[in-house]
């Protein structure tokens, strides 16, 4: 029994040491896994950091680069450059918020999910929006209107029109257009003109819903006036102010007022003489072959021509010298079949010096047409500037070219 009860107090003693050794070897190992645990925790951390750091910049590069496919093959050309600067404010940012915040991984994945979410939204709100439809080609509530002659204050006519972008710019709001026209004005000592004229032109062709520029080419210095080549002027320097060139070309007579809407400032695909029927000539066409006043020509047709002849100093004779050289390339001129659309209001003026030379030019033209034009053009450009109402392109022209 003793030995009985002995051996009951060994084993019990006995039993109370494996439950010792076990706690302490859990607690051994409790010690363990909270040690290298944390330490393995803390390494894995790191090097997720590590990598995190590392890849960062590839990381987003790739992101955007893919941003910008992506614009570019959902958008046009205008919609692409707005996508670019949109990416490039995001690039900004990335770099203030990485660098501000890079010290805890935290913040960092959170900056990176805030950007991914802001990309997305970005990139939603630009490929979701419905592109604008096509405008009419001829808008139905056109009809003949009145032109106003009375003499008006330029700075006066320079705060109408806020729908107008800064150098006489204008794409219709609602609608993309179907026309790129660049509206080229000669111009020298006409202030009076140039305000009635833009006062006029512009609810003209905004209601056509053409995009448009009006860029007025004056001729600097005293020398005869030399309407066409200020027009190769105002061509070139124009073309040079739109992305993507433009793709038409009103050459106007600043005097001459449009005064029937339908008569629509786009190129047809033969030359067009706008300005059949003018007040001053109890609207009756001159003479057959008239291209003068205003005229409209595609941007192949007039390079081409070689645009206008530069020989032309005073008044009369180079809008014939343009007849010519368009029939020597095999254009033939056009008009609107139901002409009273385009019945014009001349402004007064007095008149013109003319150019003695003209007759004897124009027995040259389809000889001299390839050496004489754009491709022999000479000018000294002395400014371009913006007005909110046109752009102004004042070249020195007297360079014999
Ligand atoms: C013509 C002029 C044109 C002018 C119209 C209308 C000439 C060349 C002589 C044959 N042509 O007589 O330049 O546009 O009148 O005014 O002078």
């Amino acid at each position: 029994m003793p030995n009985v009860s002995m051996g009951t107090a060994n084993s019990g003693w006995r039993g109370s040491r494996v439950v010792r050794y076990l706690l302490l070897l859990v607690l051994a190992l409790v010690a363990m896994e909270y040690l290298f645990g944390s330490i393995l925790d803390a390494s894995v951390l790191r090097s997720i950091r590590h990598l995190h750091n590392d890849s960062q910049s590839s990381f987003y590069a790739m992101r955007f680069n893919w941003a910008k496919q992506m614009t570019k093959t959902t958008q046009d050309k205008n919609n692409e450059a707005e996508s670019v600067t949109v990416n490039k404010t995001i690039d900004i940012n990335i770099d203030n918020e990485a660098t501000e915040k890079d010290n805890t991984i935290y913040l960092a994945s959170r900056i990176e999910e805030g950007l991914t979410n802001k990309t997305i939204e970005k990139l939603i709100s630009n490929t979701t929006e419905p592109p604008l439809p096509l405008c009419e080609e001829s808008p139905s509530d056109l009809g003949p209107i009145m032109a106003n002659k009375t003499e008006l204050q330029l700075d006066y006519v320079e705060t109408k029109y806020p729908e107008v972008d800064p150098g006489g710019l204008y794409a219709p709001p609602n609608c993309t257009a179907r026309h790129r026209v660049a509206i080229i004005v000669p111009y020298r000592d006409r202030e009076q003109h140039l305000a009635v004229f833009l006062n006029h032109i512009h609810p003209f062709l905004m209601k056509q819903q053409i995009e448009y520029g009006i860029f007025i080419v004056e001729q600097y210095g005293n020398k005869a006036f030399n309407r066409a080549k200020l027009m190769n002027v105002g061509f070139v320097e124009s073309q040079k102010q739109k992305a993507g060139g433009w793709q038409c070309f009103i050459f106007h007579d600043i005097d001459l007022l449009p005064l029937d809407q339908r008569n629509l400032y786009h190129c047809p695909e033969q030359p067009r003489h706008m300005s059949a029927l003018i007040d001053k000539f109890h609207y009756k066409l001159p003479y057959k072959d008239i291209f003068g006043g205003v005229s409209a020509m595609t941007v192949e047709q007039f390079t081409k021509v070689n645009g206008f002849s530069n020989k032309y100093w005073g008044w009369g004779g180079e809008d014939d010298d343009m007849f010519r050289r368009l029939n020597k390339m095999n254009y033939h001129l056009t008009r609107y079949d139901d002409l009273s659309i385009a019945k014009y209001a001349m402004l007064e003026h007095k008149p013109s010096v003319a150019n003695p030379k003209r007759y004897q030019l124009l027995t040259q033209t389809s000889k001299i047409l390839k050496s004489d034009g754009l491709s022999t053009l000479e000018y000294k450009l002395v400014k371009v500037t913006q007005h909110h109402l046109y752009t102004l392109i004042v070249a020195n022209i007297d360079e014999p070219s």
